[in-house]
């Protein structure tokens, strides 16, 4: 990793394409959760995330919270104070109730934090931090069971753990608890992969920005959700699975890697998106892509789809190089998740981008509680406003032109 700086020197040449290219690489913060290095991968406070994918959620959230490993007595309180957080108050559930079922679950998602919000008035990012964190597993669970008409949500458990808790608030109808300690098995490294990634994403970048005008915890998170409710961003893991039904549905059960070659250089020349692939920072191949299939090699071997997953990472790349304008030509983390969460018995793809947000939730909370309460003193950021040139449309070269200069 690169050493800490106070002071770095980027030199930056405007033109109007450097303003077309949706700020990359201009810096814009810095972020004490998490960083990602182009050619290394993601850093949760400085640990990789490969490293630890198999700890316990709560321990990783807590140093995302608090920079820190907790100790034994720090996690005993903090998985104290996420109990006596977790009851989400009924009228989540009851404006739920009224909602079109043919709403994407990610609609329903920022309802319910909008809801969360309008019932939590203080106006401590902390404590709606720790609120928000305890509480969206009982909301996101609430959101299955009500959109799916499997029943009224099912109060948290006091005595499991954070994901534990989550898939038995699921209740999935038919699952045996063999299934469903199959699916916790994915869910704790599903979540940890999920939790946070650097201070410029969208998400995050979206949810940061209108905390920075005061806009409390769940209005600025209602934003974040937003943000990544996009099939560029977070709904990529939706799309990437059905990318996966979709080569297997043309390839049939039996493939070579051959044929997914042919069938990805196909959907390349018709300027068609392989989803599951590239990345706007990482110019490897992304680590919590590995993991995933690590944990889908343990838990669903044969699965076909998972087994289109692990063709397309072997062949993907070299194709994907084939097209220069491509930056990153590796798998992302949505490649495999879409279809472990399918094999885990999650068979419905609309719900993957509530799962990631239920995950990335706790990063951007962490990121909000710095940049609003302990930078530049604990004054917090200044409201975020970035300077726009002004530039004049219908011009002699059929190009906007920048003409003015605020
Ligand atoms: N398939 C097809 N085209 C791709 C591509 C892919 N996987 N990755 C990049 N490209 C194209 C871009 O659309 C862009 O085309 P344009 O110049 O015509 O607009 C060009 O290659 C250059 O793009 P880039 O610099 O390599 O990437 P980017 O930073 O602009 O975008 C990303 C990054 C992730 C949006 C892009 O790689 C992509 O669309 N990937 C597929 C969708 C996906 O898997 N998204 C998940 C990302 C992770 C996440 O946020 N969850």
């Amino acid at each position: 990793m690169s050493q800490p700086a106070t002071s770095i020197q980027v030199s930056l040449q405007i033109t109007k394409e450097s303003l077309e290219t949706g700020l990359r690489g201009v810096p814009v913060g810095y972020c004490t959760t998490s960083q990602v290095e182009a050619d290394k991968g993601l850093f949760y406070v400085g640990n990789p995330v490969e490293a630890i994918s198999d700890r316990d959620p709560e321990d990783v959230i807590y140093l995302l919270l608090y920079k820190r490993w907790p100790s034994a007595e720090d996690r005993h309180e903090f998985d104290q104070l996420i109990k006596d957080r977790q009851h989400l108050d009924p009228s989540v559930a009851f404006a739920l109730k009224v909602l079109p079922r043919k709403g994407h679950p990610m609609k329903w998602m920022l309802t319910a934090l909008s809801v969360m919000g309008m019932v939590n008035p203080t106006k401590d990012y902390r404590r709606q931090a720790i609120d928000l964190i305890a509480q969206i597993p009982v909301a996101v669970a609430a959101i299955f069971r009500i959109r799916e008409g499997w029943g009224d949500p099912i109060p948290p458990r006091e005595d499991l753990g954070y994901m534990e808790n989550f898939v038995y608030m699921l209740g999935i109808p038919g699952h045996t608890p063999a299934q469903d300690a199959r699916l916790v098995k994915l869910m704790r490294p599903f979540h940890i992969t999920h939790l946070d990634h650097g201070g410029g994403n969208l998400s995050t970048f979206t949810g940061k920005a209108i905390a920075s005008g005061k806009a409390d915890m769940y209005e600025a998170m209602v934003g974040a959700m937003a943000a990544l409710a996009g099939p560029l961003h977070g709904k990529a893991n939706q799309e990437c699975l059905e990318f996966i039904q979709d080569c297997v549905g043309r390839l049939g059960p039996t493939f070579e890697a051959a044929d997914v070659e042919k069938m990805l250089r196909d959907k390349l020349a018709k300027k068609e998106v392989v989803y599951g692939f590239g990345h706007a920072v990482l110019r490897v191949e992304d680590p919590r892509a590995r993991v995933l299939r690590q944990v889908g090699e343990q838990l669903c071997p044969n699965d076909t789809n998972f087994k289109m997953v692990k063709l397309l990472a072997e062949v993907g790349p070299k194709v994907l190089k084939e097209n220069p304008k491509i930056s990153d030509p590796h798998p992302n983390v949505d490649s495999a998740s879409g279809s472990l969460l399918m094999a885990c018995g999650l068979s419905n793809p609309e719900y993957y981008t509530v799962l990631f947000g239920l995950s990335r939730v706790v990063g951007i909370a962490a990121q909000i509680v710095y940049e609003r309460c302990e930078a530049r003193g604990g004054k917090g950021t200044p409201i975020i406003r970035p300077k726009y040139y002004f530039a004049a449309t219908g011009t002699a070269k059929g190009e906007a032109e920048i003409t003015g200069s605020g």
